[in-house]
């Protein structure tokens, strides 16, 4: 990472502070600590690499080195802006961001598998992992962690995935520049978490939802928490199934896996 220049070319959108590392342990824990030391709203953390990047529940998240995006992105939502209720839209901005950015800007065939990932081919090539801190009622911060495969070589050995994967640039069949990709992501990140609350965003995120009239399964660490037909997002960015009966059932994201379940 040439850190002058990605940052000359990060100045010129409205972000906070840029952070910029070649190693940390976690872009998000790294935000944790930029906010208690008072960093400016829509501050950036972003690492060439990973020593313990994090999924969610507890999960690893690999991070090879110069091959791949890892930024956390720092926001302090307004009092009032984004109610308990409403927190399910903000686990939408980052696949809704990097997954228009890869269908407009790379023509890739980008889908969003509910609540976190983006997948291109049917395969993750990103993750997003949202860390929100409380004061009361209301929200102090949100880091928005985003993980990115860009180049050949990013996807970790098969054996630690939980769900197949694959690079932008395998899927992609050419060069994918990190810098541009993260200039497109953040451009987009702002324009879509100005937008949250309107109905766009909901129809954005329906549209590229992956496995839509199809039938999954949702689970958590619980067991199996509701299986029926995908029938797309409703205005809080809850996930809507329907079942057999044809009874419509509202899930929210919190520690929730989504799998295609196999018909054949
Ligand atoms: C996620 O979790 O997909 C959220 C990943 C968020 C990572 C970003 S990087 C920047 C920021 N800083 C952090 O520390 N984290 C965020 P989850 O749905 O729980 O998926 C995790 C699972 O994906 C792991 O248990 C592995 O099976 C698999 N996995 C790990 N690394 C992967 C990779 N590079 N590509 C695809 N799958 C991966």
């Amino acid at each position: 990472m040439d850190i002058p220049l990605w940052k000359e070319r990060l100045a010129k959108l409205p972000l906070g502070d840029i952070h910029l590392y070649p190693e940390v342990d976690s872009t998000n824990l790294v935000a944790v600590e930029k906010i208690k030391a008072g960093t400016s709203p829509f501050s950036l953390i972003i690492a060439d690499s990973q020593t313990e990047g994090k999924g969610r529940l507890g999960r690893t998240w690999i991070t090879q080195a110069g091959k791949a995006l890892a930024l956390s992105w720092i926001l302090y939502p307004e009092p009032g802006r984004l109610q308990p209720e409403t927190l399910g839209m903000v686990s939408g901005l980052g696949p809704v961001a990097l997954a228009e950015v890869l269908r407009e800007i790379y023509g890739l065939k980008a889908d969003i598998k509910w609540p976190n990932d983006v997948l291109v081919e049917g395969k993750k090539v990103a993750g997003v992992l949202v860390d929100v801190r409380w004061d009361g009622c209301d929200i102090a911060d949100v880091v928005l962690g985003i993980g990115v495969n860009v180049a050949k070589g990013s996807v970790p050995q098969s054996d630690i995935l939980n769900f197949p994967a694959i690079s932008l640039e395998e899927a992609a069949g050419k060069e994918i520049l990190r810098l541009d990709l993260l200039v497109h992501v953040m451009e987009r990140l702002l324009k879509w978490y100005s937008r949250l609350m309107e109905p766009s965003f909901i129809q954005a995120w329906d549209g590229m939802l992956a496995f839509k009239g199809q039938r999954v399964r949702l689970t958590t660490d619980k067991g199996v928490k509701g299986e029926g037909r995908l029938a797309g997002i409703s205005d809080d960015g809850s996930l809507i199934l329907i079942s057999e009966t044809g009874q419509e059932t509202e899930f929210h994201s919190g520690e929730i896996q989504l799998r295609l379940v196999d018909i054949s």
